[in-house]
């Protein structure tokens, strides 16, 4: 499983107030302690209003790779944001996202010519989001036609399925995982992500809904999820869902994350 680390982002209140005052200790706090819990890549998102977003996307983009080395997510609802951040960006990581709206992919895609940046694909558009499996599958393969005219290949795109909340939609997580099955059987080379708290969004005890998503997720096909990577119970559940999968062999990934302290009961200080 790629894991892209969710926590510098400016729509959690206190990553929020910590960009508003340009607290760059906290921040790289955030990006040491991802990077030290496994993540693959670090989103990094403003979360601020239209007029801040710019100023405060450049902040933190220096800072996180001022701090670490691993490539990272560069999140914004805003593609001209996207395309203006991106010069300072100095390892490829992937851009977070286009969809079927407006004409983002038109504004990314031109983007990605002659080198490896990768794109997340949401499957909306214009008419909203998709709540069917048939509808996430469409949205699919539109994006992925739409990308292969730019000579960018499947392989470096991650389609987020975008699953909704299950407190509103009763088969949220049944089409879903079926989306999951037909992105992936017609295009085996595509990657495939989504956010870890849609789903458990207005339900109680959102954690026992998060975890069973992450395993149900995996064993759809889902290659990559933006999740909190120091939440240790969803490090837990995503390696325990590989080894019993056989993503994982002789359980060397699991058994390795628990000699090293990253999953299981927290060891008391000495
Ligand atoms: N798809 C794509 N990009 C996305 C999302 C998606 N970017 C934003 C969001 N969804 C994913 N990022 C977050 C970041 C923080 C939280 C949820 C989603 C969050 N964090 C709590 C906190 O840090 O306090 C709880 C963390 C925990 O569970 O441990 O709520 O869907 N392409």
């Amino acid at each position: 499983m790629i894991i892209i680390g969710e926590k510098i982002n400016g729509s959690i209140p206190s990553v929020g107030q910590a960009i508003e005052r340009r607290d760059a200790e906290f921040i790289r706090g955030l990006a040491k302690r991802q990077a030290e819990a496994g993540a693959d890549y670090l989103d990094v998102c403003a979360g601020t209003s239209p007029d801040k977003e710019l100023d405060a996307l450049c902040w933190l983009i220096d800072l996180v790779q001022d701090t670490v080395d691993i490539p990272l997510c560069v999140d914004s609802p805003n593609a001209l944001i996207l395309r203006q951040v991106l010069p300072r960006v100095r390892q490829n990581g992937i851009i977070n996202s286009v969809s079927g709206e407006g004409d983002k992919c038109e504004v990314i895609f031109p983007l990605m010519k002659g080198n490896d940046w990768k794109v997340i694909a949401l499957t909306c558009d214009g008419k909203g989001i998709s709540s069917t499996a048939q509808r996430k599958l469409e949205i699919a393969q539109r994006l992925i036609g739409k990308a292969a005219e730019y000579g960018i290949g499947p392989e470096r795109m991650f389609i987020d399925p975008l699953v909704l909340a299950l407190s509103a939609v009763n088969d949220s997580m049944l089409s879903f995982m079926e989306a999951l099955r037909q992105i992936k059987k017609e295009y085996p080379t595509v990657k495939t992500t989504s956010g870890l708290s849609n789903i458990s969004y207005g339900a109680p005890y959102r954690k026992a809904i998060n975890l069973n998503f992450l395993t149900l997720a995996l064993s759809a096909g889902m290659d990559s999820a933006i999740i909190d990577p120091t939440n240790r119970d969803a490090y837990a559940t995503i390696l325990a869902a590989e080894a019993l999968l056989c993503q994982d062999k002789f359980m060397r990934r699991y058994n390795k994350a628990y000699r090293l302290g990253r999953i299981g009961p927290v060891k008391a200080a000495q």
